[in-house]
């Protein structure tokens, strides 16, 4: 099955335990959508799971030979997986290809899978728990001896009893005993000990290719082409298009692709935009475009939302997400499948302006080692709206390909970027394929807002980074690890914490 408007399942919250009793923690998922429910039996084991969905959510839920998986997101590698099963399984959701892939490769079958998902499987008194390749789709846990709960967003384990350690995981800030998985994992557990093992499907490439010119370029334009034509969906795709190479190739790619033309949005606000240059690459591929202005107080009062919906901690990963949350929420027409040019620039390094090639290297080793856990690329920022993202340069593929090339092919000729502007070159226009790159955070204006913001209430300019730093943490701790509706955040008691916080240095 090609991928839907959405997928079968958005996220989950799944309770397995040894004996039938308990049920489910409140269900309080910051992504909107029905919750229908799941009963699953097994010898030494039951499985009650919501299952969070738009509308057809069967696809995500497969129960055969004995054993049940639970899927929220979607593959996009069906036809290499579908040529390791027989002929029959062509018709199967992804769940059910998953669990095919697992009677014949064990845990192992994760390693195969490319795609945005996160994963349950249940077979007897073994549960085992999967994140995609870059842990896209956040995945949490929390196990005691016979007894785990799984979930998509931790602020529906905040009431959970705090479980044991787990190996490959980390923790999460306020919610003891309960853990994140980390990106590119498989968990197995051991439903009746609550041991557990940690095994890693996937690791940023560490070794660099060195390729002909254009060799390398064909290779990205290949797979990006790849990834983009396996995210359209069945419905008129959206691309969220800033101007910039990474999503003026996304959009580029999508609209020659289809028949029917695309839709494109561009947000600014009333301080910052990107309005012309989106519009000029709109123009050249023929998208149904808007333009949307978000006043910057509104934008504001959406920060308590972009930390409730993405459950982050890091202050910059908050300035990127902001503009975009705001921007899903502003975003109508019922559920859309939306692509988006997001992390493009950290296999290439982009945001680091930086020509000498060690540098540029040191800083994509950095950034491939740390991106986890700060998921910058959780589907939650935009099903708060009912809408579905998909990211294509963090297709498993496109990632190893970004990654790997040497530097001397992303930055070439005073270029930054250059390998993936010359892949797009023929198809857009020669002012996008040179444009500079402007990280969403400054063509919104939303890092000096945010800093606007903080000095105009009285706090010091020169620790401005520590204070955002804080005012993020209390944020965290109040919609997640608190429980509290992010509508009701108010701002000004955000603001004096922060300042006692910085008083009393307790930072
Ligand atoms: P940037 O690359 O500017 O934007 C990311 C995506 O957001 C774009 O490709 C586009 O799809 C969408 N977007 C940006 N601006 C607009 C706009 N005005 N209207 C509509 N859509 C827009 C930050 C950044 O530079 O964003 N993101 C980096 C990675 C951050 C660093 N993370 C890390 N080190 N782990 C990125 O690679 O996307
Ligand atoms: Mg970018
Ligand atoms: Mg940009």
């Amino acid at each position: 099955m090609a991928a839907q408007t959405l997928p079968a399942a958005i996220g989950f919250l799944a309770s397995v335990r040894e004996d039938s009793g308990a049920g489910l923690p409140r269900r309080a998922f910051a992504a909107r959508g029905e919750a229908a429910e799941v009963r699953d039996g097994f010898p030494g084991s039951h499985l009650v799971a919501h299952l969070l969905h738009s509308g057809a959510p069967d696809g995500a839920h497969a129960h055969a030979g004995g054993r049940a998986v639970l899927l929220a997101g979607e593959l996009y590698n069906r036809g290499e997986l579908l040529s390791l099963l027989p002929d029959g399984a062509a018709s199967a959701d992804d769940a059910a290809l998953v669990l095919a892939l697992f009677a014949r490769y064990d845990r192992h079958a994760f390693r195969l899978l490319n795609g945005r998902f996160a994963a349950l499987l249940v077979e007897g008194g073994r549960v085992v728990l999967a994140t995609d390749h870059a842990g896209t789709v956040p995945l949490y846990a929390n196990v005691a001896p016979g007894r785990l709960l799984a979930a998509t967003e931790v602020k529906t384990l905040r009431t959970a009893v705090p479980g044991r350690p787990l190996a490959g995981t980390r923790p999460v800030r306020g919610l003891p005993g309960t853990y994140q998985l980390r990106a590119g994992l498989v968990l197995d557990v051991d439903l009746g000990s609550g041991a557990c093992t940690a095994d890693h499907t996937w690791a940023p490439p560490r070794s660099r290719l060195v390729l002909p010119e254009d060799e390398a370029v064909g290779l990205v334009r290949r797979s990006l082409e790849g990834a983009v034509h396996a995210r359209l969906g069945t419905a008129t795709p959206m691309v969220v298009l800033s101007g910039g190479i990474d999503s003026s190739g996304v959009a580029a790619l999508a609209a020659g692709r289809l028949d029917d033309r695309i839709d494109t949005v561009s947000m600014g606000t009333e301080d910052a935009d990107e309005f012309a240059q989106a519009r000029t690459v709109a123009e050249h591929i023929g998208s149904h475009h808007s333009e949307i202005t978000i006043p910057t107080d509104e934008l504001l009062r959406s920060l308590p939302h972009a930390v409730w919906a993405a459950e982050t901690l890091d202050p910059a990963i908050v300035e990127y997400l902001l503009p975009l949350t705001a921007l899903y929420l502003r975003i109508g027409g019922g559920n859309r499948r939306i692509l988006t040019g997001y992390g493009a620039d950290i296999p290439l390094g982009g945001m680091h302006r930086e020509g000498r090639l060690a540098p540029l290297d040191d800083a994509i080793v950095s950034d491939m080692d740390g991106f986890d856990g700060l998921n910058e690329l959780t589907p939650v920022l935009s099903t708060v709206a009912g809408h579905w993202t998909t990211h294509p340069y963090w297709d498993r593929a496109v990632l190893d390909v970004l990654v790997s090339l040497e530097a001397g092919l992303k930055s070439r000729y005073g270029r930054d970027k250059w390998v993936l502007r010359e892949a797009l070159a023929d198809l857009l226009p020669r002012q996008t394929v040179l444009r500079p790159k402007l990280g969403v955070h400054e063509g919104s204006g939303v890092s000096s807002a945010f800093s606007e913001h903080l000095v105009d209430a009285g706090l010091p300019h020169e620790h401005l980074r520590e204070t955002k730093k804080l005012y993020v943490r209390e944020l965290f701790d109040l919609v997640v690890v608190g429980g509290r509706d992010p509508d009701e955040v108010e701002t000004t008691t955000v603001l004096e914490r922060v300042t006692e916080r910085l008083c009393s240095k307790v930072v």
